[in-house]
């Protein structure tokens, strides 16, 4: 007999990773903020989380880890080629933002994306007590809420969406979409990153399924959806108390040395990614290289690329791409023993990434479209009262927030050079009341305060 919850979170992934060790397998919390965020809220009400543990084939039985019920959901391997990589990560991912690569219609894709949510509805049934509170997250399960509330009128239903929801037009291109926004429109709060996706949401409502709504409230039937914005952030006083920790502090040092003790590091952190605009960054420094306004080893980029979505096409030419991109720039511009560019296709632990960001002056963030970007507030957070220069994309949520920033057009490739110029040059003074400004924002808007402004919207 399974375990009932008040408080249920259903998401793709559980957050929990499996380790080998000496004495076997063994469950260990991921990192990350989202994680962070919804434990206490989970462990304090006995709460369960329902999400795919990685794998394929049968999955775990339902198991408990630090106070929360976790409830593994199975994926065989056709869907995840179909539901995760296809519908998933080839049509919505790109569709959503702003197709910067084109994205593919399927329609084996969109079935097993139906089948698969309708899996993830069911086992978020199984496991909720009445009346309880249930939060979905994101693109991957957009159908879950109207098939939650058709099984379970009695729950709460919440949703946030983690990445931008786009405008009407490019909505509009989606084989699936009035089924996609009915699926939304079974909640009753639809959280997104940003004020203008939670407007796109209420005017898509409108013009595709003639509902009406009064300011943020969209009237469905008896009930009412509210759309709005809640944009997430980071566990700051966990990121500013690590960097702040001698290992980080004394591993940044070394980090530095080992680059050859640069006047400048200039720093890229994202998953391989073609939303997060690393090309144009290389770019953009290749030309400063060649024009002679830097030059190594006086400044020295690093860039970190975790791998990605691998088995998806775009993401493997997106690779090829990156990769020829620095082998050209360090075959023109490096030495011996001297790369202009040192680029890292691993992931990182978070000691590894704090002294990394300690590490830098310049902080580079270029999306061409990014729901929030959490790299550019860990950065921030990781600062202390050290300065450096944060370049952010006016195209990552995080740009709504984040002002002292140098701000950048990523489609503008002049415009990219100039500010990267400016950013590696600022008086450290100014970089310093640019970040104090930047942190003060972080420390009161962290991550808890983003799960509880959803949940109190929610009514809980
Ligand atoms: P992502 O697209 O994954 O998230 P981001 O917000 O930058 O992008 O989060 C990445 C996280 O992974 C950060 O916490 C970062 O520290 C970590 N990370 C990056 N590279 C790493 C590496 N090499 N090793 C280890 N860790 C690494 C999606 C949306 C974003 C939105 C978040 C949260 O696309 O827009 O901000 O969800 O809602």
């Amino acid at each position: 007999m399974t375990a009932r919850s008040s408080f249920v979170v259903v998401a793709n992934r559980m957050p929990v990773d499996q380790v080998i060790t000496e004495t076997g397998r063994e469950w260990q919390r991921s990192p990350g903020g989202l994680v962070t965020a919804l434990h206490p809220v989970l462990a304090a009400r006995g709460g369960t989380w329902v999400g795919w543990a990685g794998g394929v084939g049968d999955a775990p039985e339902p198991f408990e880890m630090e106070g929360v019920h976790l409830h593994p959901v199975p994926l065989t391997a056709d869907d995840l080629e179909r539901y995760y990589e296809g519908q998933s990560n080839a049509t919505i991912w790109p569709l959503y933002h702003d197709a910067v690569e084109t994205p593919t219609y399927r329609r084996r894709w969109r079935e097993a994306y139906r089948e698969v949510n309708a899996r993830f509805a069911a086992a978020a049934d199984e496991v909720s007590a009445h009346g309880a509170t249930v939060w979905v997250q994101d693109y991957q399960l957009q159908l879950v809420p109207a098939m939650l509330r058709e099984r379970r009128p009695d729950l709460k239903i919440g949703f946030f969406l983690h990445i931008p929801f786009p405008p009407i037009e490019l909505f509009m291109q989606m084989p699936q979409r009035a089924e996609i926004l009915h699926g939304l429109l079974g909640a009753d709060l639809v959280g997104f990153q940003q004020r203008l996706a939670a407007q796109n949401f209420v005017r898509l409502a409108r013009h595709l399924l003639g509902l009406r709504y009064s300011g943020h409230v969209i009237k469905v039937e008896d009930r009412q959806v509210k759309s709005r914005a809640f944009p997430i952030s980071i566990d700051t006083t966990e990121m500013e108390q690590l960097a702040a920790s001698p290992t980080v502090q004394a591993r940044a040092k070394q980090i530095r040395a080992e680059l050859g003790d640069p006047a400048t590091v200039v720093l890229g952190v994202d998953r391989l990614d073609y939303t997060k605009g690393i090309e144009l960054r290389l770019k953009a420094f290749r030309e400063l290289l060649a024009e002679g306004r830097m030059a190594v080893p006086d400044t020295v980029m690093v860039q970190v690329a975790t791998p990605s979505r691998e088995r998806v096409e775009h993401y493997q030419t997106l690779r090829l791409r990156v990769e020829q991109e620095v082998g050209r720039i360090n075959g023109d511009f490096g030495r011996v023993g001297m790369p202009a560019v040192h680029y890292l296709h691993q992931s990182y632990n978070r000691t590894e990434l704090a002294a990394l960001y300690v590490a830098a002056d310049v902080m580079m963030v270029t999306p061409l479209r990014d729901g929030m970007n959490l790299v550019a507030k860990e950065y921030v957070a990781a600062r202390g009262d050290s300065g450096g220069a944060l370049l952010l994309s006016e195209f990552a949520g995080a740009a709504s927030e984040m002002r002292q920033a140098f701000l950048v057009n990523p489609y503008d490739p002049e415009a990219v050079k100039e500010v990267l110029l400016k950013a590696a040059t600022v008086e450290p003074a100014e970089a310093r009341r640019r970040m104090r400004t930047m942190q003060r924002q972080l420390r009161t808007y962290d991550v808890n305060r983003w799960a509880h402004s959803f949940l109190n919207e929610l009514g809980e």
